[in-house]
């Protein structure tokens, strides 16, 4: 299953080396991911190809004119109708594991690039089907939250991660934060890495990791753990970690 990413903008450089590297770029030359910008400006009809305007009623700062931007989608929706038109904003749903895997369903997304203080209230009216913000902050441009949403997304597209790797597995599955990773060298500066991960004995490896997750979770992300359908095996380690909150994973205070 091929991946389409349009991407609308005003500028189309900066997408050029973040999606070649890498596990994204591979994904492109392996036919997964196929990802174009089109320039807004190319679509303004105006003899200096102004694509923005002082806001109506005053105020500071630029608004991007709706002709443009309404020219350049339907010059994209052009070539498949279906396609969903999605505006990187503030003002959207945040992104999180959950919308990333449900956008990775859809076969052609249009991504619409903000810039100044936005976009006319008439593009959203008129065009967009669902709004996204990465997170509460103000960035300079749509840009950058569009290259997060294509690597978030893609990541779900079966053949991406390495053929053993899955999404299914990461941080947030199931919504816990993830258990402490560890490689060589077992002993770096006296620092060794728990026993049981040399152990080879899964089970306890695995219950360990649980634990470790559910810690770190309880710690950090306490709203998290709302949302996790935790078995009974999680609330009994749980409770264990709660009581015993003060001993971090190596028996060490708590730095968490
Ligand atoms: C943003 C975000 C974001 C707002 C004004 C572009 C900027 C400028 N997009 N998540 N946070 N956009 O800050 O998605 O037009």
């Amino acid at each position: 299953m091929k991946m389409r990413f349009d991407i609308l903008t005003l500028f189309p450089g900066m997408f050029s080396s973040p999606l070649q590297e890498s596990i994204l770029g591979k994904a492109i030359e392996k036919g997964l991911l196929q990802i174009r910008t089109i320039n807004i400006r190319d679509y303004s009809q105006d003899k200096h190809q102004v694509v923005d305007d002082t806001p109506y009623g005053g105020g500071q700062g630029m608004v991007m004119k709706v002709e443009p931007i309404a020219r350049a989608i339907e010059s994209a929706k052009s070539q498949n109708p279906s396609a969903r038109i999605i505006y990187l904003t503030p003002q959207g749903k945040p992104l999180n594991q959950d919308l990333a895997r449900r956008l990775s369903t859809q076969l052609h997304l249009i991504l619409l690039c903000g810039r100044y203080e936005g976009v006319d209230e008439r593009v959203r009216e008129l065009f967009i089907d669902e709004e996204i913000s990465i997170g509460d902050y103000v960035l300079t441009g749509g840009e950058l939250a569009a290259m997060v949403l294509i690597d978030a997304v893609s990541r779900f597209i079966p053949g991406v991660l390495g053929s053993d790797r899955s999404a299914e597995e990461d941080s947030f599955f199931n919504s816990l934060l993830e258990y402490p990773q560890y490689t060589r060298p077992s002993d770096f500066r006296g620092s060794c890495v728990p026993e049981v991960l040399l152990s080879g004995n899964h089970s306890a490896i695995s219950e360990w990791r649980r634990k470790e997750a559910l810690r770190r979770t309880s710690l950090r992300r306490p709203d998290l753990l709302t949302k996790a359908n935790l078995s009974e095996e999680d609330r009994k380690l749980l409770k264990e970690i709660q009581h015993g909150n003060s001993i971090g994973h190596r028996g060490l205070p708590n730095t968490d």
